[in-house]
């Protein structure tokens, strides 16, 4: 673990209208609303030149046939980029950019990822027990954009297929 300033947990309720089975989602909802992820950040002052760095930490489970995910957003300095390092379990960081463009990397331990400036991202775990742990690291003073991904979702999803998973379009994305 690393030393943390700040911890948050994030239920099933803030990822209201992401998941595409609403019957699945009701049902987690009346048994309890669980807690899907949670954030240990370590905080630095909001200014040029400083690093906001953490852990990720996405629990296993899946919403229907969806898996359990980050909410996602694009960061409010929109050309900010963003590394993640797998440290345990395995997920997909799905990505895409305002003009159509996607990718769904695989994340897993000793591995990293690279957000590019200028795309949202969203933290996926299609592991079926382990929690899904990355380390992350983007300038201080971006900020967050969740309501672009709150109102049209991202273009594509990542269902369950037998012990792996398949990426699909999303039927409710506003383009699609
Ligand atoms: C990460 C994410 C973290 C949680 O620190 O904030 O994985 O995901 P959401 O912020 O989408 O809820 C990051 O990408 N920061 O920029
Ligand atoms: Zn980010």
């Amino acid at each position: 673990m690393i030393s943390y300033d700040n911890h948050l947990q994030r239920r099933l309720s803030a990822l209201k209208g992401q998941y595409g089975d609403t019957a699945a989602y009701e049902e987690l909802m009346a048994a309890g609303d669980p807690v899907v992820y949670e954030v240990y950040e370590m905080l630095r002052p909001e200014a040029a030149g400083e690093l906001r760095s953490g852990l990720s930490v996405v629990h296993p489970g899946r919403v229907g046939e969806e898996f359990y995910m980050t909410k996602g957003h694009f960061h409010s300095i929109i050309d900010t980029a963003e590394v993640y390092y797998g440290v345990q379990g395995r997920g997909v960081l799905l990505m895409e950019d305002s003009g159509g463009e996607w990718a769904a990397e695989e994340v897993e331990p000793s591995r990293a990822v690279y957000v590019p400036p200028g795309w949202a991202h969203r933290s996926i775990n299609i592991g079926n027990s382990e929690d899904l742990v990355t380390f992350f690291v983007y300038r201080a003073d971006a900020g967050h954009d969740y309501g672009t991904i709150e109102r049209q979702g991202f273009r594509k999803i990542v269902l369950r297929e037998g012990q792996g998973y398949r990426v699909a379009d999303n039927p409710h994305h506003a383009q699609h």
